[in-house]
């Protein structure tokens, strides 16, 4: 039997059980992963206060085997590898950001895992500039997709991803990758794919996918109010939250996924484990009703205030869609 992996919230200081993966908590403070109870943990810092956190856990089949890599925290089963870094702050992010996914694209080819199938990284000051005037966010972006463009051998492609804010200092990541699964990632066609960006959103695209498919799991990318590669209905949350829902049940309906050579399709009620970022506090209940009445009611939601990678970006939504195999 394949290790299957599936993961869950909790609460923020609930303690982990033996096929406890990786561990990552949205709390009120960050550093570089560490690995507390045999368990690699990631602190985010995405909340003032830390009761209003939670922890995401992931959990696999097992037996676990968990390792340090250079800067980069591990574990994995025979199946499935979770892995987790740290860039500092600096004034700029290029460099250090083709370092560190780098070692992350030397240990999936070391340890045998070589395809990625989620990746998520959080940002601070994303909005901001760095030394030379280029915003954070163009500036990690440029040192991820020159990491790719040299180190990554999959020839899958990029994986589905998450760029957002946090308020901690430095960038946190973390990732997830298989060894004899095959993820197929798939793309929009209501939007550009994100490395097919033109140049005035950065000198080098994000890298990541729409989403992917792996076995009965569609892992959704942050999705913003995003068509083609534009941004519309700026300064409105109503309407970027519409375009944005709008785009996910796009990107995992019928429709779309025969247009990417996959049969079968989900709709928004089958979307689960959701992340909403919003930018603005005062924004909090409105999203909340828009999400609860979007989503299923046993669908769970958390809800992030963070600054996001466009400045004129309001909300951004992400989550796990389950997929049934048009054959089962
Ligand atoms: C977008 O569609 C919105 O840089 O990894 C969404 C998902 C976004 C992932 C990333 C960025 C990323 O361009 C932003």
């Amino acid at each position: 039997m394949m290790s299957t992996i599936a993961s869950r919230f909790i609460a923020h200081d609930a303690t982990c059980e033996d096929d406890v993966l990786a561990r990552i908590v949205f709390g009120a403070t960050s550093g570089p992963p560490c690995i507390e109870n045999g368990v690699p943990t990631l602190h985010l810092a995405m909340y003032d206060d830390a009761r209003d956190g939670f922890a995401e856990i992931w959990t696999c089949a097992g037996p676990i085997r968990s390792g340090r890599f250079n800067d980069l925290v591990f574990a994995h089963d025979d199946e499935f590898l979770f892995c987790a870094g740290f860039i500092p702050s600096s004034g700029q992010y290029t460099e250090a950001t083709r370092k560190a996914y780098g070692d992350a694209f030397a240990l999936v080819g070391e340890l045998n895992f070589p395809k990625i199938f989620r990746m998520w990284n959080f940002i601070p000051h994303i909005n901001g500039a760095n030394r030379e005037g280029l915003e954070v966010y163009r500036d990690f972006c440029r040192g991820r997709a020159i990491a790719f463009e040299r180190d990554y051998a999959d020839a899958s492609g990029m994986p589905a991803a998450t760029g957002i804010g946090t308020w901690g200092e430095g960038v946190g990541f973390y990732f997830l990758a298989c060894r004899a699964n095959s993820p197929r990632h798939i793309e929009n066609s209501r939007q550009t794919p994100a490395y097919a960006y033109p140049q005035r959103y950065g000198p080098k695209p994000p890298s990541f996918a729409r989403g992917t498919l792996l076995r009965d799991a569609l892992f959704v990318s942050g999705t913003a109010s995003i068509l083609g590669h534009e941004t519309v209905h700026e300064g409105d949350l109503d309407e970027q939250w519409r375009v944005a829902i709008g785009n996910i049940a796009h990107l995992i309906g019928a429709e779309n996924l025969e247009a990417q050579k996959v049969g079968g399709g989900c709709t928004l009620r089958d979307l689960d484990w959701i992340k909403v970022y919003y930018r603005h506090s005062t924004d909090l209940p409105r999203v909340m009703k828009l999400a609860q009445d979007a989503f299923h009611p046993n669908a769970s939601i958390r809800y992030l205030r963070v600054d996001i990678c466009r400045a004129d970006l309001l909300v951004e939504i992400e989550g796990i869609a389950s997929y049934r195999h048009p054959s089962d």
